[in-house]
This record gives structure tokens, C-alpha cells and sequence, in this order.
């Protein structure tokens, strides 16, 4: 059976999961959402998350209608009412139902929406010979527009993005600021190998600070690899040594080859795969 959607407060069968067609949420995209695994039932950066949802919800002016204790419960419990281990787990917070027009002042009732699944894995293969990617003509977010930080259900620049990669023949996409400078790629970040130094673009190049960026970044620096925040250019990412990208649902993946151009050694460099094995290592970590 398929596992059920928790809708504010209730579970529902997938078939019955469904949210008001007023909901700003379906109108203007108007909410946030997180993107969260388990593993062997134990949620990741659980906390991290929550804080993160509170945080982009915070930055549109939405109340969350419970504490982020509760939130953490509810994920929680999604988990374990669905008998799942190994999960994704979507949560969506809408701006609620209202009339037609823009104001958020006119909805009432922002809906909770927790989605257990299992998780579908990349193919093995993808990790052990890398990703090819490309640069998307579309830009990042600016942002004074809505902020790359917020993890809004406005995807639609970064969906645009996807939509070249695929064209391309190619799973993920390299997004350039503003500036033209290194920001992220459509659902992932990046980062560069130079010099043995490990190199990932800071949070003002305009991206989403990843959860896992960051317990790779701290994980990187146990290992006693120099990790740096710096601006990156394209230029950067072609004579990268090594490259890859850190996400939710990809984890930590290898980049062989940008825009045509093979990176490095044109294989998953001894960092990366230095670094995917201990990732490996920390999700499945008991009190981690
Ligand atoms: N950049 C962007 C634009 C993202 O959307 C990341 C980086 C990586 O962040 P985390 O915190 O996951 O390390 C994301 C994450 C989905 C989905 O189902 C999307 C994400 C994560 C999980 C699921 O579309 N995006």
C-alpha cells in the first residue's frame, strides 16, 4: 500500500491527498517546501531542515500554524506511520485558500503537507562515472526577486533551467547569478576541486545553502581538506581538477564533463569519491 499524506493535523490516502484549488499555493506558488531523506528511519538534519522551512516561510511573512517542535513531530511521525525506513520526505506549507488576486491577506488556513515515499535512487552508475552538465541560459533568481535562499514553491526559473539540461541530454544544469558568476545547479550546489583546495560558491552568489553542502563542507574539513567559499566563474568550473554536486535526493555526485568540456581526468576524481564514501558513511551513522 502506498504510504499516506499527512494534510494538516490528518492522513489521507494518496488518492484522497488534495488541497483546495484557491490554495496560493496552486495560484501563485505562494509557500515553502523542504526536501528531506531518511535512512534506516532516522531522519537527516532533521533539525537543520525545520529551521530551514521556518526560515523561508519567515522571509515571505507566512505563520507556520504550529512550532517547529511540533513540525519536527509531525515529520517524524509521517516516518514511523508509514513503516518507512529509507524515505523522501516532502513538506509543503501553503499560504492557504483565499480569494482570486495576490493579496496573501485574503487566504485563511495555510495547509501542512507531509509526503513520505520511498526513495528512488539515482542509477549506481551516474555516481560511479559522473554527470554531464550544462550551463542554462537561465539565470538565477536575483535576489531582490524572490531570493534564492527561500525554498519557495516558485521553482519555476530553476524547472526552466532543468528543462535546457534535459534538451541537452543532461540531468542537471549550472545556473550563473546576476553577475554571470558560479551559483548553483537546478536542485543541487557545486563545488570545484583546484589545487587539492575544495572551492564551493558562497551564499551571496545567490544560491540555496544546502543542508547537505553544508555537512559536506564540515565533513570535508574533519578530513583535513581546505574547503573555501569563494566567487566562481565558469572558467573555474572547466579547468576544475575535480567537480561535483552535493543535494537531498542526489547526495554527493560526480561532474565529469561542463558545456562539452572534460573536467579533470574526465572520471570521479580521489576527493570525490573520498568524500561520497564518508557521506556514505555519516547518513548511515547512529546519533549523527
Ligand atoms: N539548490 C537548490 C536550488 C535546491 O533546490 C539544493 C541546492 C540542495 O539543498 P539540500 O538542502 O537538499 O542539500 C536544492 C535542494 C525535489 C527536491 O524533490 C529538491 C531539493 C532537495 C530535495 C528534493 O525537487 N532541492
Amino acid at each position: 500500500m502506498s504510504p499516506q499524506v499527512y494534510i494538516s493535523g490528518k492522513y489521507y490516502d494518496k488518492a484522497d491527498a488534495k488541497i483546495s484549488v484557491f490554495d496560493h499555493g496552486l495560484l501563485y506558488g505562494d509557500g515553502v517546501f523542504e526536501g528531506i531523506r531518511a535512512y534506516s528511519g532516522r531522519v537527516f538534519r532533521l533539525k537543520e531542515h525545520v529551521e530551514r522551512l521556518y526560515e523561508s516561510a519567515a522571509a515571505i511573512a507566512l505563520a507556520i500554524p504550529m512550532t517547529r517542535e511540533q513540525m519536527a513531530a509531525a515529520i517524524d511521525g509521517a516516518i514511523a506511520h508509514n513503516g518507512l525506513k529509507d524515505a523522501y520526505i516532502r513538506v509543503v506549507v501553503t499560504r492557504g485558500s483565499g480569494s482570486l488576486g495576490l493579496d496573501p491577506r485574503k487566504t485563511t488556513d495555510p495547509q501542512v503537507v507531509i509526503i513520505t515515499d520511498k526513495i528512488s535512487l539515482y542509477p549506481e552508475e551516474l555516481y560511479e562515472h559522473g554527470l554531464k552538465i550544462i550551463t542554462a541560459a537561465t539565470t538565477r533568481n536575483h535576489p531582490n526577486a524572490v531570493n534564492p535562499r527561500i525554498k519557495s514553491l516558485n521553482y519555476l526559473n530553476n524547472i526552466l533551467a532543468k528543462m535546457e539540461g534535459v534538451q541537452a541530454g543532461c540531468l542537471e544544469a549550472l545556473m550563473l547569478n546576476h553577475k554571470g558568476e558560479v551559483a548553483e545547479c537546478t536542485g543541487d550546489n557545486i563545488f570545484l576541486v583546484k589545487h587539492g583546495e575544495i572551492r564551493t560558491p558562497p551564499s551571496d552568489a545567490g544560491i540555496l545553502e544546502g543542508i547537505t553542502r553544508q555537512a559536506v563542507m564540515d565533513l570535508a574539513r574533519d578530513a583535513g581538506y581546505r574547503v573555501v567559499e569563494m566567487t566562481l566563474h565558469r572558467h573555474d568550473v572547466y579547468t576544475a581538477e575535480e567537480c561535483f554536486l552535493t543535494g537531498t535526493a542526489a547526495e554527493l555526485i560526480p561532474v565529469v564533463e561542463c558545456d562539452g568540456r572534460t573536467l579533470g581526468d574526465g572520471v570521479p576524481g580521489p576527493i570525490t569519491r573520498n568524500l561520497r564514501q564518508r557521506f556514505q558513511l555519516l547518513v548511515r551513522e547512529p546519533g549523527r
